[in-house]
């Protein structure tokens, strides 16, 4: 499928999804946001991808939504494109295979909350993380307000929205909003190489995984305790458990089929 303002590319197990306006840093109109949620379908349901990379193209991984498109925004529109936006956010969470966010440049705005949608965060050096929309007189739309107060705490959180200062990515990584931070010359060899550590896991323990913990998350303890629990039921059943632990004991390498 051909898409305008996106790049998509597969590598092996591993599917690339680039944003691909650079001229304006990557900036999230309706159309990326729909071809953005269209390309995560399609690796979704695509048997031979493992694990997908989602990165900008440029020195931006993406500056957020697009400014320009506000001023001609009713406020019903403006609804509109806030909770359309926030769906493609929760639908990219929602799935259940590993997804990694190669922040090679700035991340800010509805930018940063696409990452914060993604399971793991993996910046550049040079990388700018913010939610600058203060400084717009709005506050963000696409899940952060929620989701950056999971991941860095409530003060932080706060501090980073009400001031809409950009965060170095070394200060990033240390708040744990990023997993880790690499020389530019090397952030992808480096996200490859996780993702295909990955990607050799078994896909079903992987999305059980994800399932279980951003379910409990937002439950109490019991519940999410509970949750872990009940999913062994599922996971001793597959094919992949019997592999598991079959290479184990023979000393050899598993091939996990995700069955
Ligand atoms: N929207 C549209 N265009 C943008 C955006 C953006 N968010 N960010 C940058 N651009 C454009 C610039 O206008 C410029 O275009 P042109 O060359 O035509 O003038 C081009 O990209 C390059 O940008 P700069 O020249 O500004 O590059 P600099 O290196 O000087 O600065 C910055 C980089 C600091 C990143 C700067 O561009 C900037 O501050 N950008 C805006 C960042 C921002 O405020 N993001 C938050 C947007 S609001 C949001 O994301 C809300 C999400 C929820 C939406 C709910 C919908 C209703």
């Amino acid at each position: 499928m051909e898409f305008e303002t996106i790049e998509v590319k597969k590598e092996g197990t591993l599917a690339w999804l680039i944003l691909n306006r650079p001229d304006k840093l990557n900036a999230l109109n309706l159309k990326l946001l729909e071809e953005l949620y269209q390309a995560v379908k399609n690796f979704d349901s695509d048997n031979d991808v493992r694990v997908i990379i989602i990165t900008g193209k440029g020195k931006a991984f993406c500056a957020g939504a697009d400014i320009t498109q506000f001023t001609e925004l009713t406020p019903v529109n403006a609804w509109k494109f806030a909770k359309r936006g926030r769906e493609v956010m929760d639908f990219i969470e929602s799935i259940g295979k590993p997804t990694i966010a190669m922040i090679n440049g700035y991340a800010l705005g509805g930018g940063l909350e696409l990452a914060l949608a993604c399971d793991i965060r993996v910046a550049s050096e040079e990388a700018q993380l913010g939610l600058p929309e203060i400084n717009l007189g709005i506050y963000p739309g696409y899940g952060g307000t929620q989701r950056l107060t999971r991941i860095v705490g409530k003060g932080k959180a706060l501090e980073m929205m009400m001031t809409g200062d950009r965060i170095p990515a070394r200060d990033a990584e240390r708040y744990g909003l990023v997993n880790s931070v690499y020389p530019s010359a090397d952030l992808e060899k480096e996200t490859r190489k996780l993702a295909e550590k990955i990607s050799e896991k078994s896909p079903v323990a992987l999305s059980l995984i994800k399932e279980i913990v951003n379910r409990g998350i937002d439950s109490s303890l019991l519940t999410g305790l509970s949750m872990e629990s009940l999913g062994w039921g599922t996971i001793f059943s597959t094919e992949d458990k019997k592999e598991g632990v079959d290479a184990f004991l023979k000393k050899r390498k598993p091939n996990f089929k995700g069955i």
